[in-house]
């Protein structure tokens, strides 16, 4: 096994038995929501993956250590510390790990840390993109790389319109990412139901999404799997509310000449200043119900 990697005794056993487990990442814990909402959010994350047949793994980098699976101890101190973690992506991991630092792990970062511990399920919010603009910034996440080479199905509930949501699927189709729409055609955009674009394809159960995992892996194409699942109606965003905040803030970002790593984590916080609590409500609502599809097609795909 890989010497920086630590997996936790409850998640080496689970994988030991061939049990399902689902990955969670430690960004939208300490740059993704304040304190203590994002530590309750975690926590709540942990016990509806556990409600829905399978061991969570929450993923971070503590003291150069990449860990599989955190005790609700060390979720605190993520949570508290907040913005003081670094957010960690794939050009980060050397360095952190020679110098024993702490890590918050993106989609990226959780996707390799998961890889090795031979974890194939992660549930989280929203994935990085190409962002607007990106034909003179090359401003594109390093998310959508990784989702071509890690095999591990991202079940988020699709990517905010603070991207260009069109290039983004330019993207992952460049890239062999299959992109699925759960029990919808349209691609959801995180706070909204719908963006105006097409998924590759819908699927409508867990059995179906399990097979097609199943299917890719035994092709051996190596590319992960992009699961989007509609935000609940009832916690959906009212569109024009969504696209005023998210228009108002690429506007400050673009004033401030914020770049580079700083972009998502400053866009998401100035969204969710102007729209206030709602969208936090929202956005937990829609972490759990990731974390629960993420859990029963892990659970399914265990006994294929
Ligand atoms: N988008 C969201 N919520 C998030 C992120 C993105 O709607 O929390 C976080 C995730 O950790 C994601 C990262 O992997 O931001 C992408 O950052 P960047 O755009 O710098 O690659
Ligand atoms: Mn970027």
């Amino acid at each position: 096994m890989n010497r920086y990697l630590d997996i936790s005794p409850e998640v080496r056993e689970a994988l030991a038995q061939g049990k399902p487990v689902v990955a969670l990442e430690s960004t939208i814990i300490s740059h993704g929501m304040p304190y203590p909402q994002n530590v309750e959010t975690a926590l709540n994350v942990e016990r509806i993956v556990r409600e829905n047949g399978a061991v969570p793994a929450t993923i971070a980098i503590i003291g150069g250590r990449l860990k599989a699976g955190l005790t609700p101890e060390e979720i605190e101190y993520f949570g508290k510390k907040g913005t003081a973690i670094a957010k960690a992506s794939r050009r980060d991991l050397s360095v952190l790990c020679a110098r024993g630092q702490d890590g918050a792990t993106t989609v990226t970062t959780t996707m390799i840390i998961a890889h090795m511990a031979g974890i194939q399920f992660f549930a989280t919010g929203g994935i990085g993109g190409v962002h607007r603009g990106a034909e003179t910034t090359m401003d594109i996440s390093a998310d959508l790389e990784e989702l071509g080479r890690t095999p591990v199905m991202v079940v988020c509930a699709g990517a905010k319109s603070i991207l260009d949501l069109g290039l983004t699927l330019e993207y992952l189709e460049t890239k062999g990412v299959p992109v699925i729409g759960f029990g919808t055609q349209e691609l959801p955009a995180f706070y909204t139901r719908s963006s105006g674009f097409s998924v590759d394809y819908r699927i409508d159960t867990e059995q179906e999404l399990a097979q097609a995992f199943r299917a890719q892996n035994e092709l051996g194409l190596g590319s992960g799997m992009l699961v989007t699942n509609p935000i609940p109606e009832e916690y959906a965003m009212p569109l024009d509310v969504i696209n005023a905040a998210i228009d108002r803030a690429i506007a400050e970002c673009n004033e401030k000449g914020i770049h580079g790593k700083d972009t998502t984590p400053f866009l998401l916080a100035r969204v969710a200043e102007l729209t206030g609590g709602n969208s936090l409500a929202s956005n937990i609502r829609l972490v759990y119900h990731n974390a629960a599809l993420a859990a029963r097609t892990a659970a399914i795909f265990a006994s294929l």
